[in-house]
């Protein structure tokens, strides 16, 4: 079967702004970002679906999904913080590897209810990721000290 595009990620076959790594994990920023900050932690493995995700795998994944949580808002205090998982094309799922969306929310985004689901925030150039992804690194590092 033909790789998913988060595994190729996982494999270092394609570039991507990754913030986070351990031997079960991946964290790295999303290429359309619905806000500043937005990132997206998968187990390496191709697990498709919560379905096929096992208790120990899913173990691992929540605690880097808290840690990712906890730099971004040390990093760009967000007024809130969304984690989104998608299962299956009906529910929004586009990359056929489970991940989780971990998204920062702003003021600006806020139209008094909802929070917009469209991508409001430019990818950036490569410098302005690597900016974002140095100062997600850098809150990671000292959630460890
Ligand atoms: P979902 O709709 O839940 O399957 O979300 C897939 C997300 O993956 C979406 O927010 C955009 C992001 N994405 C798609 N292709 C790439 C890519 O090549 N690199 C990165 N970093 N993110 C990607």
């Amino acid at each position: 079967m033909n790789k998913t595009i988060f595994e190729q990620i996982a494999d270092r076959e394609i570039p991507a702004n990754i913030v986070y790594e351990d031997e079960t994990v991946l964290a790295f920023m999303d290429a359309f970002p619905l806000s500043k900050g937005h990132t997206l932690v998968i187990p390496k493995r191709p697990i498709e679906n919560i379905y096929d995700l096992d208790e120990e795998t899913g173990a691992q994944v929540m605690s880097a999904v808290t840690k990712v949580s906890k730099a971004l808002r040390a990093a760009f205090n967000p007024k809130g913080l969304n984690v989104v998982q998608n299962n299956g094309s009906y529910a929004s799922q586009s990359v056929f590897h489970l991940h989780f969306h971990i998204i920062p929310r702003y003021d600006d985004e806020y139209d008094g209810f909802n929070y917009k689901w469209d991508p409001v925030s430019e990818p950036g150039s490569d410098d302005e990721r690597r900016e974002l992804e140095g100062r997600i690194k850098s809150e990671l590092e000292s959630l460890d000290e």
